[in-house]
Formats: C-alpha cells, structure tokens, sequence
C-alpha cells in the first residue's frame, strides 16, 4: 500500500517531487482499512439478506432439505475410464476404441446444459463439487461428462461471482476417469460474437490444459469457415475435435427445402474433411423427429467414417422416441442428463433411456441405481434455483413452430422480465419466430439465437411488424447485435442474408465476407497482463487474461465484487441466493479445514444515509457490517 500511495500521489505523477517527498508528505501513510475475510463474506451475506438476489423475487429464506450424497468408498481408487483411453491411446486410439463399442455410449449433461436449459444457466461450483466425485466414481462407463463451456462461462462471471476455471480445475481432480467435454462456439469461443484467431487458440490450449478433452465446436451459422481455427487448435492440443452440425428445420417436411439431407451429409463430408474426429448432430431446440432421427443417422453413417454424437433437447417430449430410432440406425453417443435435471427444454433423461432399451440390443451399460442415487441429489438442489426456472411443466409441442434452442428459452425469459415484457412472453416466442422467417430462415443457436431473441424483444417491445421493418427502417435503431450479424460479423449463413434487409438494417454500410477472424486485431496476451496487472493490483493468471479478452467488463466487474466480498463460491447455495434468516447459524469452510461459523443476530434500522447497520457473530464473536439498503 505504501509504493502505491507513493506511485499514485499527485506529486509523484507529475513529477515534482524530491528527496523530501516522503517526509513532507504524511498522507503517504495513510493506507486504506483492508477488510478481513470474515468480514467481507458478512458484508456479502449482509447485502443479500437485505438486498435480495437479482431475479429472485425478495422472501425470506425458505428451509430446504438436507441433499442426498450416494454413498461411495472413497478410500478405493477410482474406477478407469474413457479418459485413461484418451491419455493411453492419444484421440485416434480412442475413437477407434469408440467404433468397436456395441453398445450406445452416453454422455452426461446434468453440469452444463441440463441447468443451461432449465435453470438460465445459474447452477454454482458448490453444488457441483459436493456431487463430482460420486459421479465419477457411480458412473465410470459414460462417454463423456459435459460439464463447461456454452453459457456457464461467462454467467460464472456475470451472476454468479465466481470463476468458471475454478469449477473446471475442480471437476477435473475429482474426476480423474471419464472424458470432460465442453462446448466451445467455435470462432465465438465461449461469448456471443467472433474473436481474433489468437483468442480462440490460447482458449482452446488453456482449457485442454486445465482438463477439457472433448471440445464440442459448432459454428451458429453452420459455417464450416468459421469452425476450422478452432478444429486444428483442438487437434494441436492433442484432445477430441468433436465438430457439430446444428440441426433445424425439418428434413421430412418436403416444403422446407433449404436445410434438407443433401444439406446435412454434405456438411458431415466437409467436417470429417476438415479434421474433426467425431461428428457431433447438435439438436439444439429438440426439433429432430423420431423418422427424420434414422434417416438421418443412416446416412450419416454411409457417408462419414468418424463416430456420431447426437445431442437433443425434450422440449417436444419426443427426445426419448427420437434417441430410440437414431439408436436403432447406429448412432455411437447420445446425450443425456440425470432424471431430475432432465426432459423438458434440457436433455432426455438417461434414467429413463436405460429402462426403455431394456430387451434391446443396444442398451447402455449403466448403473440405473446409481442414477437414481443421483437423481435424488439433483432433486434437491434444483429447489434452490427454483425462481430461475422457466415455469414450462409440460412436454411443449409449439417449439416445432418457435424453434427456440432449449439452453435459450429460460434465458431469454429472464431478458424479457428484464425488459418488463413478462406478461408478452406469448407474443415473444412468435415473434421469435417471424423473425426467422424475415432473415431468411437461420440455424438459431448461440449467438445467432440471441440475434434472433434480440430483434424479437425489440419488435415486440416497440409494436413493429416486419412492414414496419421494410417501411421505417431506415429510422429505426437496430440492436447492435442485429447490425453486427448482417455485417457478417458472426460469418455467412447457408444461402447469404435476405438483401434488401441487409441493406435497411445497414444503413449504407458494406459487410463483410470474409471470416471476421482474420480482420480483427489479435490480443497481445503479455501486454494485456501487465495492463491487469496494474488495473487489479495483483498477479494475473492466463486464465485471467482469456476472461478479460473475451468480455472485459464482466471481467473487471467481477474482479471488483471479488475485491468487495472475497471468494463468496463457498458459500452454500441458499445463503448465497437468499442470505440468512434471523438466528440461523451457518458453517462455511473457507479453505480446507477452516471454518467460519456465522449467525445472524439483528438487522438495524434504515438510517437516514440509506444504510442498515447487519450484526452478526463471527466465530461467537459480534461484528457489524453497514449494508446500503437499495429497496
Ligand atoms: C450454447 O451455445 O450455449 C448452447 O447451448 C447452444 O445450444
Ligand atoms: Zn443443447
């Protein structure tokens, strides 16, 4: 503190200063009060018991029952993996060993995009760290566990105050033996628009490094342009390039030709072409039907030699009916999620896939009881998360009309509450629609999803209807991420953009057609360091520095809560999401095997300055924190 008051003092800066600086400057010693641990942690819980949690209606806080945690011998060592064939055989071993399997494999979703889609995405580290090895060691046979990447990334960040490589770094150690998969956006890595090249190659070597072996990449266009940077740093790193194609659309339906099986199997030729090991089939919105499921595995497997992974959402209630006929036309992996966290806008449940195959041929090896075992846990924490759920308790059909991605609909519900649209969302999801069909029928998925979203809640939030579009546009202020999308900066879609729009949401300006990667300047990691290293006061890891480079603000914005509240991820959920009742005594393990004991003991009185003094007691001893009360 010293050297810093010494750096930042007005005399030092503008370099009127001499050898009696020091002495005649006696505010040099004059050090901010650093605020403990302890008390940081009560000035988090203090603000929350008071404040409430951002999309949490304010209650108090409800008593939820105690988790079920499987019981497992810890003291044996870990069942082997897949992940022991990837290390022993490098990625072509292991997906010859995959070719050779009878059997369908399966890959667990239930840490990524099960809560991605039925939770906006809010589950914590804390939640999955208690349930991690368990996994592991209950569920060794899985293909893979995926469990990073899409949207946690940058919600650890932005709303849950708590760093993504920590969970990966954590997952990683307590599951030694089945692969970890993420899903990487291609050029958009883990964020919602494209990054220079350097970007997406220092992201893909970090997160192989800190234990990511399976990188799921599609491009949100289905650009296949747009997807090789990130294949060949995937290759480079010596991990799994599983490259995706998006489904949409309806290759039954002979009035929709634009993305129809020719589409599909000549994309899987030039995939398999451009290096990927594995052919993922992303069915982002659950619109993949049962027939058009065999048909399309069938011809996929005449035309490629490398595995098929197929991903879907339940929305439509068909996700079981369509992984039993793709099972049956020889897919290798299907994804699942754990029974609790299943169905609905998330993954079919694996639960329920095992007990359907039953008498099949190709029928998972797994334990259905462990399933169960984790089931129950997950049934538990998904209590705590119930104001992020998005209120579907029903097998919805109409997505075959929105096409909404199931990792977007309780997302894009929290933006439009957020934009005081709660009572359209009706009209949201129509419009969600028409705007598809206005530019031009796109694969809707991260980013051009939200692209989709974005116009969708602007049209509907301002009364326009695409002759309004067509009419006043040129009056109209398009939501950044539109204009960026028409210039081309999430790439090229199949079939170009509808001209005449491009032209109006442009305003005169040209776009692009090259892949944006190439145009934009790379980050200079080393100087971006030191940059941090000066804004943040402290060392800076690599892990750091790709954070900041892909979303600077909710970078710096979480650094600063981190500087306020310290590492606030050890806190259990329900406090984390509703602070303390009064009286409630709580044990938070701060490192391993040091625990803080706290209780809530009174809240004060609004002052007139708009604070509330909290008061605690901190291992039996009292403390108060002044919270601002922002009711
Ligand atoms: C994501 O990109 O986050 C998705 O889950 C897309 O489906
Ligand atoms: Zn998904």
């Amino acid at each position: 503190p010293f050297l810093e008051n010494v750096i930042k003092h007005e005399k030092f800066m503008s370099g009127e200063y001499d050898t009696s600086f020091i002495d005649s400057s006696p505010e040099l010693f004059v050090f901010p009060k650093k605020k403990d641990r302890g008390t940081k942690m009560l000035s988090y819980i203090g603000n929350v018991t008071v404040n409430g949690f951002p999309g949490i209606e304010k209650k108090k806080k409800p008593v939820f029952d105690k988790l079920h945690i499987p019981k497992v011998k810890y003291s044996e060592p870990v069942p082997e993996g897949t992940k022991q064939i990837l290390d022993r055989l490098g990625p072509e071993g292991l997906v010859n060993w995959l070719k050779e399997q009878d059997e369908v494999l399966l890959t667990d979703t239930t840490f990524r995009d099960a809560h991605q889609s039925l939770l906006a995405t809010r589950l914590r580290t804390n939640d999955i760290k208690h349930i991690a090895e368990p996994t592991a060691r209950l569920l060794p046979n899985l293909f893979s566990l995926e469990m990073w990447g899409g949207a946690t990334f940058d919600v650890a960040y932005r709303f849950l105050k708590e760093d993504p490589w920590d969970r990966l770094l954590t997952v990683r150690k307590q599951v030694p033996n089945v692969l970890l998969q993420m899903l990487l956006r291609a050029s958009n890595a883990v964020g919602y628009k494209n990054y220079p090249d350097n970007v997406i190659e220092e992201f893909v070597e970090k997160s192989a490094y800190a234990g990511i072996d399976v990188f799921r990449i599609f491009d949100s266009l289905n650009w296949v342009e747009g997807m090789r940077p990130a294949i060949e740093a995937v290759r480079k790193s010596n991990k799994l390039a599983e490259a995706a194609i998006c489904y949409t659309g309806d290759i039954l339906d002979p009035s929709r030709r634009k993305y129809d099986l020719a589409y599909y199997t000549n994309l899987a030729k030039e995939l398999e072409a451009s290096g990927a090991h594995i052919l993922g089939i992303k069915d982002m919105a659950g619109l993949l039907k049962p027939q058009a499921a065999y048909d399309l595995i069938s011809a996929l497997k005449e035309t490629i030699d490398i595995p098929v992974h197929l991903h879907t959402h339940d929305t439509s209630g068909n996700g079981l009916f369509t992984y039993a006929k793709a099972i049956e036309a020889g897919v290798d992996v299907v994804d699942t999620a754990v029974s609790s966290m299943a169905g609905l806008t998330s993954q079919p449940s694996a639960n329920s896939l095992y007990h359907a195959l039953q008498g099949m041929e190709r029928r998972p090896n797994i334990d259905i009881e462990a399933l169960e075992e984790l089931s129950q846990y997950w049934e538990g924490v998904r209590h705590y998360y119930r104001d992020f759920e998005s209120g579907m308790n029903a097998p919805h059909s109409e997505v075959y009309m929105h096409e909404m991605p199931g990792g977007q609909y309780s997302n894009l519900q929290q933006q439009a509450k957020g934009v005081g649209l709660d009572d359209r969302w009706n009209e949201v999801k129509e419009m969600y629609r028409r705007v598809n069909d206005l530019f031009g029928d796109l694969v809707k998925v991260t980013p051009s999803s939200k692209v989709v979203g974005d116009m969708a809640l602007f049209m509907v939030q301002n009364n326009l209807t695409e002759n309004d579009i067509f009419e006043r546009g040129e009056t109209l202020d398009f939501p950044d991420s539109v204009v960026e999308l028409f210039e081309g900066y999430l790439g090229q879609p199949h079939g170009g953009f509808p001209e005449k729009l491009q032209r109006i949401i442009l305003k005169g300006r040209d776009p692009i057609s090259v892949r944006p990667g190439e145009l934009l300047e790379p980050v200079d990691f080393p100087a971006l360091k030191e940059e941090l290293f000066e804004t943040l006061g402290r060392q800076v890891t690599s892990f750091d520095a790709i954070a900041h480079a892909l979303y600077p603000k909710v970078f710096l914005d979480y650094a600063k809560t981190f500087e306020q509240f310290g590492d606030i991820s050890v806190l259990d959920t329900p406090t984390f999401l509703y602070g303390m009742r009064l009286g409630e005594e709580i044990e938070v393990e701060i490192e391993q095997g040091k625990t803080l004991i706290v209780k809530l003991v009174s809240i004060g009185e609004p002052q007139p300055d708009g604070t509330r003094v909290v008061y605690f007691e901190l291992n039996g001893q009292p403390r108060e924190v002044i919270i601002r009360d922002e009711n």
